[in-house]
């Protein structure tokens, strides 16, 4: 008999199968089947014929082997080249045009209770997988359908004169999916059974604790590139341990000093390098009982003093390995976690005895790389783009100024460098401000760039406020918190002390017996505002408006860095002139998300 044409079909999802089987017949193709497949069209009276018929080798190890033979894959990979119509003669192969194959069900079998490794070995399909590959490799002449869905479509091409190039594109890219994410379930199965704690990392929830399962893993390398040192990190902190880290990377490599940074919901609250802290700056960052202060233990003196009502559970990046001093700042705080490339053994030992000896202590491999690609699914939809590598250093990128002052010294930069590598990990917009190697205030994820530089610039205000002798002065009631008095602080520095009643009642007693100071004035608050001078601002893209500069100026900003490109710059310009500011062009637009 001779056929218009050959299908081989090995289905594991029967669905559609008997209707495909008519109408295929109907167009006088050939049908080979694998066993189930066969008996069941052959039971339904199609004329099928079991696979075997052409490989002259029956089904073999329970099933392991059914397809896998050179008369079926010959058949499907030949191409119409002479080369290949002799070899198939000489092997007497006839061409396969059609092949309808889908999996084994490996996702619902792991997704099963109790399941064991070798109950899902046996669902992993290797003909399957096989025929879908060859067959969707040589889509430019054989057809794949992969998904039932997809017969109707197929059978009516078929019955109107045969299936077009277009169709067979389209399947073939389905099949190739459907391995892909196959292949996929496989991966993450055997990674959770033969990796955890290496490549994958189980999470207790992700953003909330009703959205289990969560994970952490990672696929193109040997191990993740952390190591869990105490506690277990949740997923929040990660996505800030990971935002933090290449931050201080960053920043320590460009500034040639130890960096640290402390986050809260994956944006900074306050990021500094380590320069030496006077007496009065120990005070004010909560550190003056702590001797011989390391580098890197100013520099996040700095980075958790700079907003101390952000950083209230901060996840913390550290660029160096962690010291004893550091560690004793990061054990008076209430904090969750903490990076960093190593950990000294007296500083290691004080901090796993944190929060009940929960607290979550993360090592970093400092030279790892991530790949140039990043992926992420948003609603279903994956969406990808190149890292943001871009390179932010104090002697490369503030040289383009564009105001008529141009006076821009090296502390200027290395403040830039610090509130721009800042900007860089900052959910957008945001804006921040910086002076004496550290950020004063940071505005993030603010809709409105005017409300990120307002926002930055009032915390950078009350920062400086909380320098006010008046703030140095109070005396606290015995026993109170550190929290209780960074509150107050807060409070007071930002004008909003309760009036009269509990409120009122609960701030003042805080204070000691007799010693609830006087509140600021507006004019003593102005006064000691205009005492703020050589802060830097930088932001994520360009300033539409001139409000921007102007806010900047009255909180002591005298260079400003940010993108060029709103139909509004020379406006801008204009003002930063008109107030004898520094305009430094940032050529790079920083957005995160
Ligand atoms: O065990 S297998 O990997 N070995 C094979 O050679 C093979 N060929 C097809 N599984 C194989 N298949 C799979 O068998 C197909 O992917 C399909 O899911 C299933 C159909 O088997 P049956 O026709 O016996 O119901």
């Amino acid at each position: 008999m001779s056929y218009s044409a050959t299908a081989i079909l090995s289905v594991y999802d029967k669905t559609g199968l008997l209707d495909l089987a008519k109408g295929l017949v109907a167009a006088n193709v050939r049908l080979l089947a694998s066993g189930g497949t066969s008996r069941m069209l052959n039971e339904a009276g199609f004329a099928v014929e079991d696979v075997s018929t052409i490989t002259n080798a029956p089904e073999m190890l329970g099933g392991r082997v059914k397809t896998l033979h050179p008369a079926v894959h010959g058949g499907i990979l030949a191409r119409n080249l002479a080369s290949d119509e002799e070899d198939l003669a000489q092997q007497n192969i006839s061409k396969v045009d059609f092949v309808v194959c889908n999996l084994y069900p490996f996702k619902q079998t792991i997704a099963q209770i109790g399941v064991t490794i070798d109950e899902a070995v046996e669902e992993i399909d290797i003909g399957g997988v096989t025929l879908l590959r060859a067959a969707a490799k040589n889509h430019g002449r054989v057809t794949i359908l992969s998904d039932p869905n997809d017969y109707c479509v197929f059978l009516e091409e078929l019955a109107t004169g045969g299936i077009s190039q277009e169709a067979r594109n389209k399947f073939a890219l389905k099949a190739f999916e459907h391995t892909a994410d196959y292949d996929t379930a496989i991966a993450d199965y055997f990674r959770k059974q033969y990796s955890e704690s290496t490549k994958q990392l189980p999470l207790r929830y992700g953003c909330n604790p009703h959205q289990k399962p969560a994970q952490a893993f990672i696929a193109n390398a040997e191990k993740l590139p952390f190591k869990v040192l105490n506690g277990s990190p949740g997923y929040i902190n990660l996505l800030d341990a990971l935002n933090s880290w290449p931050l201080v990377k960053e920043l320590s490599a460009a500034v040639k000093l130890p960096a640290a940074a402390s986050f809260k919901h994956v944006s900074p609250a306050g990021v500094a390098v380590g320069l030496p802290l006077s007496d009065l700056e120990k005070k004010i960052y909560f550190v003056e009982d702590i001797e011989n202060l390391s580098p890197l233990a100013n520099a996040y003196a700095r980075a958790r003093g700079a907003d101390r009502m952000s950083s209230f559970g901060d996840f913390i990046a550290l660029s160096n390995v962690v010291d004893l001093s550091t560690a004793q700042i990061i054990s008076k705080e209430v904090s969750d976690g903490v990076i960093a490339p190593g950990y000294e053994a007296d500083a290691l030992a004080l901090l796993t005895k944190k929060k009940g000896g929960k607290y979550c202590v993360l090592q970093i491999d400092p030279d790892f790389e991530p790949e140039a690609v990043e992926s992420r699914t948003v609603y279903g939809i994956t969406l990808q783009q190149k890292r943001n590598d871009a390179i932010i250093h104090p002697a490369k990128s503030f040289n383009n100024i564009a105001s008529a002052s141009t006076a821009l010294t090296e502390q200027h930069k290395i403040d830039l460098a610090i509130a721009t590598i800042a900007l860089k990990y900052t959910q957008s917009n945001s804006v921040a401000y910086a002076t004496r190697g550290m950020v004063i205030g940071l505005g993030a994820g603010q809709q409105s760039r005017i409300h990120c530089t307002r926002l930055a610039g009032d915390k950078a205000d009350n920062w400086w406020l909380r320098h006010h002798p008046r703030v140095l002065e109070f005396q606290w009631r015995k026993g109170t918190k550190r929290q209780d008095k960074a509150n107050v602080i807060d409070l007071f520095v930002t004008n909003q002390v309760p009036e009269a009643g509990p409120g009122r009642d609960e701030w003042e007693s805080k204070f000691a017996e007799g010693a609830v100071p006087a509140l600021l004035t507006i004019q003593e608050k102005k006064a000691w505002l205009s005492q703020l001078t050589d802060v830097v601002c930088s932001s994520d893209a360009f300033f539409p408006f001139p409000d921007n500069p102007y806010r900047c100026a009255e909180s002591g900003v005298k260079v400003i860095c940010a993108p060029l490109g709103s139909v509004m710059d020379k406006e801008v310009i204009k003002v930063v002139d008109a107030k004898n500011m520094i305009f430094v062009e940032n050529e790079i637009r920083l957005f995160h998300h």
